[in-house]
């Protein structure tokens, strides 16, 4: 409780900074655009896209192209029941095995393209590594392993407003089943054994996602906040359904220099109960294979770090880094514990290629 006490007067700390309400200091700065330019003003500041954790974060300007490319690690060690740990002893009283660390890879490619200064579409692409490392029951630990592409996101972001300090869009999208539900690997029980929910790499439905980006800019300062609802439809073909996913981030973002920004965020999400069941899975041998273990809520903070690499003013290469460690979590039934997560990040922009 005294570490998230912490953690919030750092970040209202950093809104505190606020000072003046124009991003440019002086008409003479050459980063700065005309006031009659203000819409490449904000973007072209190292705090002119949010964490790099966050998808569809900042539009662009019309015929503008950005390339990307993150890695994002994610790790998880030993096990909750609510939001208390539970040892594998306890665990072993209704399983044979019980899960103790995970590792999860993902690089993720992605494309924006701006049409008009309306729009701008994105489509995202991952190719991800999942590895478990299991107790069995006789205290042996055996590990499963799964690797392929995920699920591909199509997003467009349409303006609500692009002001010299203020931005704000709608965020519509969906994502395509193109990741496999069907990943197996060999246990000490058996060979090819189809592997549970959470080693899988897609959630085989074609899922909407709708939400909002608000974003606020002052003269060393910017802040944001986003909310995004995915919800997953229909069943897939293996009769279940994952948890629709809700989520909330606000962030806040401090400008070092014309080339640096540092970032704090918060992140809750909700995800609901998986529906439905894998009947080739058998639910006693590990919680994570029963489908009651699912659904989650959980806070997140998060500090980052944006980076202009000097280089020609048409286009501009950027790197970012952000690191997340959960504050909460308080998961329904038996499932994983999340013990941080990182992400590092190059984004390639060219500008007005129309
Ligand atoms: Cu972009």
């Amino acid at each position: 409780m005294k570490n998230l006490t912490l953690i919030l007067a750092l970040f209202f700390l950093n809104i505190s900074f606020s000072q003046d309400n124009f991003c440019c200091t002086s008409p003479d700065d050459p980063e700065c655009c005309s006031l009659n330019d203000n819409k490449d003003c904000c973007a072209e500041r190292p705090d002119g896209h949010g964490p790099i954790n966050l998808m569809g974060d900042h539009m662009h300007s019309k015929g503008d192209l950005m390339f990307s490319y993150h890695y994002m690690g994610m790790f998880m060690e030993g096990a909750l029941t609510g939001s208390e740990e539970i040892s594998t002893e306890t665990i072993f009283e209704n399983y044979i095995n019980s899960p103790e660390k995970m590792k999860m890879d993902m690089h993720i490619l992605s494309l924006m393209f701006a049409p008009s200064d309306e729009i701008t579409l994105m489509l995202m692409a991952n190719y991800t590594s999942k590895s478990m490392d299991i107790f069995t029951n006789t205290l042996e630990v055996f590990n499963t392993n799964s690797s392929g592409f995920g699920d591909i996101s199509v997003m467009g972001l349409y303006k609500i407003m692009y002001e010299p300090k203020q931005a704000a869009h709608f965020n519509v999208g969906f994502s395509i089943p193109t990741g496999s539900i069907d990943q197996r690997d060999n246990t000490p029980m058996m060979n090819n054994t189809l592997l549970g929910y959470s080693m899988q790499l897609g959630s085989g439905t074609f899922d909407v996602i709708i939400g909002g980006t608000y974003f606020n800019q002052l003269e060393n300062f910017s802040w944001g906040a986003q909310t995004l609802y995915k919800s997953r439809i229909g069943k897939n073909s293996k009769h279940y359904t994952l948890g629709d996913r809700a989520e909330a981030t606000i962030w806040s973002a401090f400008k070092v220099s014309k080339k640096l920004s540092l970032s704090t965020s918060i992140n809750y999400y909700k995800l609901k109960n998986l529906e439905g069941y894998d009947s080739d899975l058998n639910s006693m041998i590990n919680p994570l294979v029963n489908s009651i273990n699912s659904g989650r809520s959980q806070i997140d903070f998060g500090i980052g770090s944006n980076y202009i690499i000097p280089s020609t003013s048409l286009n501009k290469l950027r790197l970012s880094i952000q690191a997340s460690y959960p504050l909460y979590q308080n998961v329904n039934g038996i499932q994983m514990k999340n013990t941080w997560s990182g992400v590092f990040g190059l984004k390639y922009s060219f500008k007005n290629t129309l």
